[in-house]
């Protein structure tokens, strides 16, 4: 019972405390101004819709669930990280080589997407050097991207070119960052040309 009083006797001062705080805090911000008017409201909200789009632009991918075609796969201990981990629309699964170089990755879109603009999300194992090539018919193919000193990742390279119908995309891994490992992608995304 003494100590249960002790307690009430420490707590309640604090309480009491923030009690007494909380007009102060309201009265503070009416007169600063915190609480939005009436008519700010509505521009917020459309401030956080045109944030939302923004994010769901941000993971459009156009050539999700395309064919995809690489020259090998390395399986993780659990059988995971296999081709069509770059265009599953999920970020965190990945795709992984054999550990040589060089090596191919080649997306088929089952129809042509009006684009400029492809982003490669890297995994630590990512290229240093690479080209990728886009193609409006699947079979002729045109440069569009040449790293030569990429550094490790994690890391996203976007490739922009002049907006074309894209029908395929092609990478060419020429060298890795690590002799030790291979070339590994959590995704290949591209942006449709209609994205804001
Ligand atoms: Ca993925």
């Amino acid at each position: 019972m003494r100590s249960y009083v002790a307690y009430i006797a420490r707590v309640a001062p604090r309480f009491a405390g923030t009690l007494m705080l909380a007009p102060v805090l309201a009265i503070g911000c009416a007169a600063t101004g915190v609480r939005p008017p009436a008519e700010a409201i509505e521009p917020l909200e459309d401030e956080a819709q045109a944030a939302a789009e923004q994010t769901n632009v941000e993971f459009a991918n156009a050539a999700a669930g395309s064919r995809v075609t690489v020259s090998s796969t390395s399986l993780d201990a659990e059988g995971e990280s296999p081709p069509e981990a770059l265009v599953d629309g999920d970020p965190l699964t990945r795709w992984s080589s054999a550990y040589a170089e060089p090596q191919t990755v080649e997306l088929a879109l089952d129809r042509p997407v009006a684009s400029s603009r492809i982003v490669l999300h890297w995994e630590t194992a990512a290229a240093r050097e690479y080209r990728v090539e886009v193609s409006t018919d699947g079979e002729t193919w045109a440069t569009v991207h040449e790293m030569e000193d990429g550094a490790l990742g994690p890391r996203t390279d976007e490739v922009k070119f002049e907006v074309r119908e894209v029908r395929g995309i092609r990478l060419h891994l020429l060298r890795r960052v690590n002799p030790d490992w291979g070339f590994s992608l959590y995704q290949i995304q591209l942006i449709p040309e209609a994205a804001p």
